[in-house]
């Protein structure tokens, strides 16, 4: 098979990459590890920032989200207590929209089926070669070996993904911060306790209430990073998250039977540069932020903003732009690994945080509370930075 692009990954990143290329003329072929449902089965990020929005709206890919989502013009903060707001449409004219990344990539998918797009799923051991001048990719598929010719590879497969530990050792710099402590994920059938997203610190550890719509809650308690699911019975969690949140609004939690539950270890990380020859690195593949700052997902869809307008110039004979992909893509990176590793250190209990330090983080709570600028720095970062 020949392409243009060979994109490793079906995740958001891939796919939405493929869908931009197409629009603008260049073929690719995206080949993704697992089926599809598999895929789809996975419940991660909810918030998206504008810029995401607009980037869904240009694939095409954007009218049930139009339908079904819910735009937000701020969200809540909450600590000793109680809880306060920060209004993104009042200090900056900006909003965010509340839709799964679930749907995000169903609709990604009916938009690439639409338009007729290669994707093979099930695409087992994908290989990268002659990463330097003429590359291709190999794979296995019901047990028959096949080869992906190609003058790019993107890849798009996430931190666990084969792109990036194709690059040799010494050509990559790689930065990381593990926290020591997780997430644990709830997803419930029963309306959201508050119509904003709600974060809180807590000296027992933070909480966030988020949501998927009306009768679609998601919610996460920060747990030990070794504690093994089985310790959380649905009855252990909702009593730990009602014990983290305002009185007010502990008392209005609805509970019920979760339908998803899953523990996710924290994490900032960054390999640089973005490229190595042929090969460009996008999303999860080249970088992992904290959920705390709902940046991951968002992160990933400015990358593909990057790299499809480079790789568009390349083809309009612009033959330098795919080098600048790297630089471009990674000062945005840099931006929102800052912000989730700063509201991960504000919102959590580290364990050193001892009297003295749970103090400062109220402290800086209370100044964002009564500060427009420090509200405004946060409402600019959580909307998202310009592209
Ligand atoms: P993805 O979504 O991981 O997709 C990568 C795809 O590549 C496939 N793949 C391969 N295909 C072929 N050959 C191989 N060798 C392959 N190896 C992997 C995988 O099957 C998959 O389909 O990466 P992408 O597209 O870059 O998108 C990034 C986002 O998914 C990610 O940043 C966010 O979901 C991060 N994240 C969250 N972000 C938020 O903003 N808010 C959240 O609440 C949130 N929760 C999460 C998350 C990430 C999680 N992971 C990765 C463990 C919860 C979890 C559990
Ligand atoms: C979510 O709804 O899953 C979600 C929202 C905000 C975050 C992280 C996760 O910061």
């Amino acid at each position: 098979m020949r392409t243009q692009v060979c994109i490793i990954g079906g995740g958001p990143s891939g796919l939405l990459l493929s869908q931009l290329l197409h629009l603008s003329g260049i073929d690719s072929v995206v080949l993704e590890r697992h089926p599809r449902d598999r895929v789809l089965s996975r419940i991660r990020a909810g918030v998206l920032e504008w810029g995401t929005v607009e980037m869904l709206e240009k694939a095409g890919a954007a009218r049930r989200m139009q339908a079904e989502g819910f735009p937000h013009s701020g969200i809540r903060l909450a600590a000793r207590n109680r809880g306060f707001r920060i209004d993104f449409n009042d200090l900056i004219g900006r909003r965010i929209m509340v839709y799964g990344q679930t749907e995000v990539t169903r609709d990604l998918y009916a938009a690439r089926d639409a338009a007729g797009g290669r994707i093979v799923h099930e695409a087992q051991g994908a290989a990268l070669h002659d990463l330097g001048d003429r590359p291709y990719v190999t794979y296995v598929r019901n047990g028959t070996e096949h080869r992906v010719d190609c003058d790019f590879i993107a890849g798009c497969d996430g931190f666990h993904g084969v792109s990036r530990a194709s690059v040799p050792k010494a050509a990559l710099r790689r930065f990381e911060r593990v926290y020591p402590f997780a997430w644990l994920g709830v997803l419930s059938r029963t309306p959201p306790v508050s119509e904003e997203l709600i974060y809180a610190n807590h000296p027992r550890g933070f909480a966030l209430c988020s949501m998927r719509n009306d009768t679609l809650s998601r919610y996460y308690i920060q747990v030990p990073a070794d504690d093994p699911i089985g310790k959380w019975t649905d009855a252990a969690f909702w009593d730990e998250l009602r014990r983290r949140l305002p009185q007010e609004a502990a008392e209005s939690l609805v509970t019920g039977a979760s339908i998803e539950k899953s523990i996710v270890p924290l994490r900032s990380f960054v390999a640089e540069p973005m490229q190595h020859g042929r090969l460009f690195l996008v999303g999860d593949a080249a970088h992992i932020v904290p959920p705390t700052g709902a940046k991951g997902l968002n992160l990933a869809v400015s990358d593909v903003f990057y790299l499809h307008e480079a790789l568009a110039a390349f083809y309009e004979g612009d033959r330098l732009a795919p080098e600048r992909y790297s630089d471009r893509a990674l000062a945005r990176v840099w931006q929102a690994t800052r912000f989730s590793w700063w509201m991960t250190s504000l919102l959590h209990r580290f364990p050193d945080t001892d009297d003295f330090g749970q103090r400062i983080q109220e402290a800086e709570l209370a100044h964002l509370e009564r500060s427009a600028a420090a509200r405004t720095q946060l409402a600019e970062n959580y909307t998202g930075l310009p592209y």
